[in-house]
């Protein structure tokens, strides 16, 4: 039987999924997303043209392949409507080949209000969600009170004026003020748009493909150190982005999980609040920001960008039983003199190398410094062919983490990936 490969953020999400989901995808007859919702921006570029995919798996773009979202995955039908609609315009017709989990959440028009208005109540200690809904969607979807994609076939209408109450009960007693009329119409668009998809109980179809022997890709979103479990709580997302999360996002059982892909920056980003020990404030931070382009997909927000952290690596490689690596954007770091890696953290005088239960400002990176390689690592595309310092810096990784770097990416484009045998 077939296994699920697995592809995973290893940092603070935006690593660069997308286009290696798009690179891999070839190998695949099935694509999967099985945790998270529009808060995801996969960006793609092939051909010319950018395309930024929220919900919708990254194998759409390759005609023949099946893309699911499972029961992970927490949905917004106006979202939706709009990301597939702007596909079919370009071309990319999904209705035969995309199915939909019955047991996922929907994100309602008050999941959005009430994200929005609990970072509002946590004042300066606010997470910087993406405000999409999604800790809301989450939360109810825990505490049994979700709406499901497969209740648009029961009594519908009574189903969402239920959860609505609730929500409305709450932003009562915030004394939130909002007007989702707007909204709550064009959700209702978006419901009946669904129905023109496979609306399936997909973890049997997913097993069936197995049986059948057909490759599937799990593609995770955001990025190891946002999970709900594992990254910097509170500052997470409210999904396991982890390798475990594509079993309970997909109905697989853990040995079926097959090869797992963990991609990482050469660098390290993140949006929103919450540590981040490498951080860099000064003009390497801001070069790393101009040349890489660290802007949010979706919502544009500028990336804090600073150094690799072997530290939060190690970890995430360990959590998610990560067996190949992937490394993006190094050629953002071609002029550099140097380059930096934390590899441990010296907190109250000790050094530390695991990764902390709570990192505070008093945490500061121990770093190794590497010669930068002062090439256009962008028109190489054997591995031999690069220069000497980039491999040193690659070798390092191998030798820190016992996994080999299977595919280095230095450019958003597809020709640009580097496949090492
Ligand atoms: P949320 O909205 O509840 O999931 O936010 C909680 C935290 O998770 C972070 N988060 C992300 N971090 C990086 N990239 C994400 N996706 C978009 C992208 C972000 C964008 O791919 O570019 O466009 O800004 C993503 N989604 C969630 C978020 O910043 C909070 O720290
Ligand atoms: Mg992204």
């Amino acid at each position: 039987m077939k296994k699920v490969d697995v592809i995973l953020g290893l940092q603070w999400g935006d690593e660069g999924k997308g286009k290696v989901v798009d690179v891999l995808t070839p190998h695949y007859q099935v694509v999967a997303r099985f945790q998270g919702g529009p808060n995801a921006g996969h960006t793609l570029e092939f051909n010319g043209e950018k395309y930024v995919l929220r919900s919708i798996p990254s194998g759409i773009f390759q005609g023949d392949k099946v893309n699911v979202i499972g029961n992970g995955v927490v949905l917004d039908p106006i979202l939706f409507k709009e990301e597939a609609e702007a596909l079919a315009r370009s071309g990319h017709d999904l209705t035969e080949r995309l199915y939909i989990s019955k047991k996922a959440h929907l994100i309602l028009p008050t999941h959005r209000v009430l994200d929005a208005a609990f970072e509002a109540a946590k004042g300066s200690s606010k997470i910087g969600t993406t405000g999409k809904g999604i800790g809301p969607t989450y939360t109810d979807k825990i505490s049994r009170n979700g709406v499901r994609v497969g209740d648009i076939f029961l009594d519908f209408k009574k189903i969402y004026e239920v959860a609505k109450a609730r929500h409305e009960n709450i932003l009562e007693s915030l004394g939130y003020n909002y007007d989702i009329d707007e909204l709550e119409r064009q959700w209702f668009e978006g419901i009946e748009y669904l129905k023109k998809f496979r609306i399936i109980d997909s973890e049997h179809e997913i097993n069936r493909f197995l049986a059948e022997d057909k490759a599937i890709l799990a593609e995770g979103a955001q990025g190891t150190l946002l999970d709900v479990d594992f990254g910097s709580y509170p500052f997470v997302t409210s999904s396991n982005t982890i390798c475990a999360g594509a079993c309970t996002g997909l109905g697989i059982g853990p040995n079926r999980i097959g090869e797992v892909y963990g991609i990482f920056k050469a660098y390290c980003t993140r949006v929103g609040s919450g540590p981040f020990p490498t951080e860099l404030f000064d003009e390497t931070g801001e070069a790393l920001c101009r040349l890489g382009h660290e802007f949010g997909a979706v919502t544009g927000r500028k990336r804090r960008c600073g150094w690799l952290d072997m530290v939060a690596l190690k970890y995430a490689i360990m959590v998610d039983g990560v067996t190949k690596l992937i490394m993006m954007k190094a050629d953002v770091m071609n002029d550099f003199d140097t380059i930096k890696v934390a590899e441990a953290y010296e907190i109250d005088g000790r050094r530390v190398t695991e990764f902390p239960y709570d990192i505070q400002d008093d945490v500061k990176p121990v770093y190794r410094e590497f010669k930068g390689w002062k090439t256009d690592l962008k028109q190489v595309r054997r591995y031999e062919d690069f220069p000497a310092e980039f491999k040193t810096y690659v070798e390092y990784i191998e030798r820190e983490t016992g996994v080999p770097v299977a595919i280095i990416s230095v450019g958003p484009d597809r020709d640009e990936t580097i496949v090492r045998q």
